[in-house]
C-alpha cells in the first residue's frame, strides 16, 4: 500500500490534540487534587462543646470590639437557629475582621449585597475581612440548611458611621445593635 502523505498529516495533528488534552486533563486534575490534598495555610480550631464556657466566643467576648489600631473585630456565634449576636454593630470605612464558629452543626454566614460568604464549621473559626462603605442594614442569611428552623435562621448588620462609632465605644468593650 502506497503511503498517503494527506492521512500521515490527519495521523500526527489528531496525535498532537489528543496529546493536548491529556496534557490538560493532566494539569486539571494535578491542580484539584494537589489543592485538595495540602492543608490550609491557616487553620484555627476550637473546641465546639466549651464555646460558651471559656475563650474567645465565650458570651463576654462576642459582638464588635474596637482595636487599638483603630480596626473592627467582630466575634459571632451560629447555633441552631440563630446568630449571637442576633444584630452586629459595625462602623462604616473601617476594616473589620469577623471571626465566627459554630456551636453545633454547619452553618453558614452569609452577607447580602457584599462579597462575604463563610460556613460556620463546629470545631474551626472562619474569619473574613471586609469593609463598608456606607450605612447601611443588611441580612445575615444561614445558608447552609442546618436542621428544622433552618429558613428562620437570620442575622442583621447594622452599618453606622465611623463617627457614630466610636462615640459608643469609649464606654463599651463590646457592642451590638440586639434591642435597638
Ligand atoms: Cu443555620
Amino acid at each position: 500500500m502506497s503511503a498517503d502523505p494527506a492521512a500521515g498529516a490527519e495521523r500526527r495533528w489528531a496525535a498532537i490534540s489528543i496529546g493536548i488534552i491529556v496534557l490538560l486533563i493532566a494539569l486539571a486534575a494535578f491542580g484539584g487534587i494537589h489543592q485538595a490534598v495540602m492543608p490550609q495555610a491557616v487553620v484555627e480550631t476550637i473546641d465546639a462543646t466549651t464555646l460558651h464556657i471559656a475563650g474567645e466566643f465565650a458570651e463576654g467576648n462576642l459582638g464588635t470590639a474596637l482595636e487599638p489600631d483603630g480596626s473592627v473585630t467582630v466575634r459571632a456565634i451560629g447555633q441552631q437557629y440563630s446568630f449571637t449576636p442576633q444584630c452586629i454593630l459595625v462602623p462604616a470605612d473601617t476594616p473589620i475582621t469577623l471571626r465566627a464558629t459554630s456551636a453545633d452543626v454547619l452553618h453558614g454566614l452569609m452577607i447580602e449585597r457584599t462579597n462575604v460568604n463563610a460556613m460556620l464549621v463546629p470545631g474551626y473559626i472562619s474569619s473574613v475581612t471586609t469593609r463598608f462603605s456606607a450605612p447601611g442594614d443588611h441580612a445575615v442569611p444561614c445558608h447552609e440548611f442546618c436542621g428544622i428552623g433552618h429558613e428562620g435562621m437570620w442575622g442583621r448588620i447594622k452599618v453606622i458611621s465611623r463617627e457614630e462609632f466610636l462615640k459608643l465605644a469609649t464606654d463599651r468593650r463590646r457592642l451590638s445593635c440586639v434591642a435597638q
